[in-house]
This record gives structure tokens, sequence and C-alpha cells, in this order.
């Protein structure tokens, strides 16, 4: 499994947590059935924001990246977010990143603009014939989200507008590397292709992101991958989180619109209540971030641990492989939830016999949804 990464900037945001944790209770399921994952997330730590934000802060990026790594892989550690088995940065990535686009080059499937000044290096968004498949958009909608997330529609000397960019040539001031083609520096898509050829191989199990990266980014990133393997599908499922707003936006750090998981942590709100906050709604569905989710959390958590702490209680046989099921069923976390939440009444209202109960809720509880009562 590959799941895109941070571009470490700023702060983890709750909807950085929310993508993370619908990856985390994928991996937590393929543990529980006994499974051996490989699980590789990237670190995007050459790209414009970054480069912009050490500017401002009279930084050196490499530090900035460094820094908001570490921060970010401590949010994931107190919230209970598995670690993959590898984070791969693009600084440590730049050997196959090049490889992969020489490839592309040697069979046509990329080639460099007509611009001696800038001998960018693109890719023929026609080198394979099944691009598309992954998105499932039009046209119209493709040329739309491509100018509006990061792609360059008008940029001088391109075959085609929806061609996107490999390698851009070393430009004064910003950071680059040698390469057979030129210097320069990696585009976006490439790093992740190039990444999970090097890590995973050709054919992974699921390619992960939140659902402002199906296109262009997965789109390109398949496609690239698929111009050097020719195998047809860079992965086999496609798995995308929904959005999590705040304050009637879409939270993200270039609207600065966020609430981020170490301002709550530090303000001693408990990391499980964030996570049953992120759960009770389902991974897919976009959702808002409010007092009300947190407050309604903490009060389900409350419940939760009261009632595994009863002496006795209802036997955890039958919620225990509801939520199995649930979770299995698409990650339906609000039946999960429910289903817990019944157990929970039922414990709190009429007890119960079974003295291991408690604990058998609790250990799956820890398991499967990663919440420690
Ligand atoms: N480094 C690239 C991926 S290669 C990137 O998109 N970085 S990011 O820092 O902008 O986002 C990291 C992850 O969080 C991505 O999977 C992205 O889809 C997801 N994400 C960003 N904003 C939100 C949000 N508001 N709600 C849910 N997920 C989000
Ligand atoms: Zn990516």
């Amino acid at each position: 499994m590959y799941v895109c990464g941070i571009t470490p900037y700023d702060a983890t945001h709750l909807g950085h947590a929310a993508t993370y944790l619908t990856f985390d209770l994928i991996y937590r399921q393929w543990l529980d059935a006994g499974l051996d994952v490989h699980y590789v997330q990237n670190v995007t730590d050459i790209d414009d924001p970054l480069f912009e934000r050490a500017d401002r802060d009279g930084i050196d990026w490499r530090e900035l990246g460094d820094r908001e790594t570490d921060l970010f892989r401590g949010d994931m550690t107190a919230l209970r977010v598995l670690a993959p088995r590898e984070y791969v940065r693009a600084t440590e990535s730049i050997a196959c990143i090049i490889e992969l686009v020489e490839k592309m080059l040697a069979s046509g499937a990329a080639y460099v603009v007509d611009d001696p000044e800038y001998p960018d290096v693109y890719f023929r968004v026609d080198a394979t014939e099944q691009f598309g498949y992954e998105s499932g958009y039009d046209i119209e909608t493709m040329s739309r989200l491509f100018a509006e997330r990061g792609g360059d529609p008008a940029r001088p000397g391109k075959a085609n507008e929806l061609d996107a960019l490999l390698w851009r040539a070393a430009r004064p001031g910003e950071p680059s590397w040698e390469a057979s083609f030129g210097s320069g520096r990696p585009g976006w898509h490439v790093e992740c292709s190039a990444i999970v050829l090097r890590e995973l191989g050709a054919g992974i199990d699921i390619q992960g992101g939140g659902s402002d990266l199906i296109f262009p980014h997965h789109e390109y990133s398949a496609a690239h991958a698929e111009a050097v393997t020719a195998q047809r599908r860079f992965a086999r499922h496609y798995v995308h989180a929904g959005m999590i707003g705040w304050d009637g936006h879409k939270m993200s750090k270039s609207r600065g619109n966020l609430v981020k998981v170490s301002v709550l942590t530090a303000d001693g709100v408990d990391p499980a209540a964030i996570r049953l906050g992120l759960l009770a709604g389902h991974y897919r569905a976009d959702r808002s971030w409010s007092d009300a989710v947190l407050s309604d959390a903490q009060a389900r958590l409350a419940r939760w641990r009261h009632a595994v702490a009863l002496p006795a209680a209802p036997s955890a046989r039958d919620v225990v492989s509801r939520v199995r099921r649930y979770l299995a069923d698409d990650l339906d976390t609000p039946k999960a939830l429910a289903a817990l939440d019944n157990w929970v009444t039922d414990a709190l209202a009429y007890g119960g016999h079974d003295a291991a109960a408690g604990a058998h809720v609790r250990h799956a509880v820890d398991a499967l949804l990663g919440v420690q009562l």
C-alpha cells in the first residue's frame, strides 16, 4: 500500500489526520487478518510552498522539511496512527526519479520543450491509451482541475495542454540536481511513481490519499509508471478519503483555516477523542469538523471507558464480530461505532454476567479502531 504523504511546511491539521486515519484502519484490518503488509508513504520535501515558507522564515528549506516531518510523525504517534514501514523523502529519491524520466524520454513518453533557457521535461498525456481510467473524468473536468491544481496548461512549447511536468529545468535561486537531460528538480506526480516502483514494484494493491489527489495527481502518477512498465494498472485500487472542512471551507494550509492536531493536544484534548470524532463520519464523505463533533466524541469516549471498566458486562463476541464486519464493508465506521454504542448502552443500563467482556471490547477497539479506552 502506498499513501501520498505530506508536503512538510506547516503543522498537521485534522484533514491530514483524517486521511491517514483512513489508511490506518485499512492497515489495522490487514494486520488483523494476519497479512504481511508493506506500507509506504512519501514526504514531498521538494516543492514551491516549502521554498516559499523557508524564505519567509529565513531558514534552510531542508531544515524546514526535516522539522515539519518530525512534528508530523509526532502528531501521528499521538493519534496512534501506526507508522508505515517506510517514510521516503523526495530528496532521497532523486536518482530513481531521474532514471524513470530517462526511460520515458527514451521511449518517447516524455519530451523536452523547445526552450533553450528552461528546457523543462514533459510527459505526453497520450503516452498510454488507458489514461483517464483512474478518475473517470471527462476532458473538461480534467482541464479545469489540471489548471486549478498546479498544472500549467499555457506553458509555451507543450504538445498538449494536459502534458504534465516531469522535470523543471534549474531556475536561478531554486535548488537543483544534475541529470543527463539537464539540471533541475522533479515534478510532483513523478515523485510518487518513482518511489512506488522502487519500494514496492509494479502493481500495488492500494494507491491512497485524499480526494483532492484523484486528478491530476493520481492519474498522472499511474500513467507515468504504466508508460514504462507496460502494465495497464498501476494500482488495483485507488482509495480516496473525503475532505475535512472547517469554517465553511476545505481545511488547507494555503487557506489557513486549520485545526492543528498539536494545538488540540496541547489544549489537553485526548487524541482518542480526536480519532472518534473523525471516525464518526464515513471516510469517503466530505465533512466538517466542529466543536460539536469534538464534544460528542468526548462524551462517547467517556461512556465507552465507563462501560469497559464495569466488573461485568454483556458478552463482547457479537459486538466485536459486528465491528469487524462493518469495517470490512468499505470501512463503515459509523455503523461500527453505533454497534459499540449499543453494547455500551446495554452494559451501562443492564450490566451483564461476563467478567472478561470489558477487556475484550477494550482490546478490539484498540486493535481495530486505534482508540485507547
Ligand atoms: N505531498 C502531497 C501528496 S504526494 C500532498 O498532497 N501533501 S499535502 O500535505 O497537501 O496533503 C497530505 C495528505 O492529506 C494528502 O493525501 C491530501 O489528500 C490530504 N489532505 C489535505 N487536505 C485535506 C483535507 N482538508 N481533508 C482530508 N485530507 C486532506
Ligand atoms: Zn503523491
